[in-house]
């Protein structure tokens, strides 16, 4: 089949299984034009769980797909691609989180957004790289355990020095290789250009950027600034977005580094194929999904 009647074919299956296809920010071009909505992966799972869809195709990794299942428990949850994973996510378990609160009773434990349904029912408050701050602010104590990543723990200890911010050492793989050097290079060589990164980034890059903020952060900074040229730190699949919306702006990538594989699996094969077998589903015990709910819906409140 070509790829125009591939398209084709999704579209169709989708009308008669009544199926709504989400596409992360980082997933390929091609994947991003076919889908109903793009965007980061909380945008994704509330604005999914507002349609009166019966199936939601989540093209993205596992953890966002599990994210979907908890905000929408009725609906069928489809991960076109079975192992596409996120190795932050798999750097902290369910039990970890125990022993972590053993180590440090008392304080609150908050999880980002990227880990697996079964971390986000042990913590106690789930966060994104968008509200992160206001959420730990809001929580009004003085130390908190944070998990899985080291460098977005780094980042809220610096942004709020009245709170003691005790990370799990995981990181991103993909923002992690971005080195400082190489803001140095652009600075030198376009003097005045705006560099915006991810907090996933190490605090060495952040330390040099003009603006950090989320997918949603960076594109909305984009859209509403003056400026005409930016350097990007964060996955390259923004950049299909970023140009779209902004085709007089100058957008360049900060690092070849940024690409994240686990998120480029997704190809329009297996998302036709996804629609036809509905495989893999997203199932979750309903233990696990009640209590990792109890940890999002916190944080929407706070938020
Ligand atoms: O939660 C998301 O979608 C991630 C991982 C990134 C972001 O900044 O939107
Ligand atoms: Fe995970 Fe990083 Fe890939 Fe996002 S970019 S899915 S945090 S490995």
């Amino acid at each position: 089949m070509d790829q125009k009647a591939m398209i084709e074919e999704i579209k169709h299956l989708k009308e008669r299984k009544n199926a709504v296809i989400l596409a992360h920010n980082y997933q390929i071009p091609e994947i991003q034009d076919v889908a109903d909505i793009v965007g980061d992966s909380l945008k994704l799972s509330q604005e999914a769980a507002n349609t009166n869809a019966d199936m939601i195709i989540f093209c993205g990794v596992h953890f966002m797909a599990e994210s979907a299942k908890i905000l929408s428990p009725q609906k069928k949850v489809i991960l076109p691609v079975r192992d596409a994973g996120c190795p932050m996510a798999d750097m902290v378990t369910a039990e970890d989180i125990r022993n972590f609160r053993l180590q440090h009773p008392g304080a609150p434990v908050v999880c980002y957004v990227n880990t697996s349904a079964e971390v986000k029912a042990e913590c106690d408050i789930a966060v994104t790289s968008s509200n992160a701050l206001k959420i730990v602010k809001g929580l009004n104590v003085n130390k908190i355990l944070f998990m899985p990543d080291k460098n977005l723990g780094d980042y809220i200890n610096n942004q709020l020095p009245d709170v003691e911010v005790i990370s799990w050492q995981g990181y991103c793989i993909t923002h992690e290789r971005v080195k400082p050097e190489e803001i140095e290079k652009v600075r030198s060589a376009k003097p005045g250009v705006k560099i915006l990164v991810h907090p996933e980034c190490n605090p060495s890059v952040v330390k040099l950027a003009d603006f950090v903020g989320s997918t949603s952060a960076i594109i909305q900074y984009v859209r509403e600034s003056e400026d005409t040229s930016f350097i990007i730190g964060t996955e390259m699949g923004i950049l299909h977005t970023l140009r779209k919306e902004n085709p007089n702006k100058k957008l360049q990538l900060l690092s070849p580094s940024l690409i994240c594989y686990n998120m480029k699996k997704t190809t329009l094969e297996d998302l036709h194929r996804a629609l036809k077998e509905e495989t893999h589903e997203i199932v979750l015990d309903d233990t696990v999904r009640e209590k990792a709910y109890a940890s999002l819906k916190r944080m929407i409140d706070l938020s």
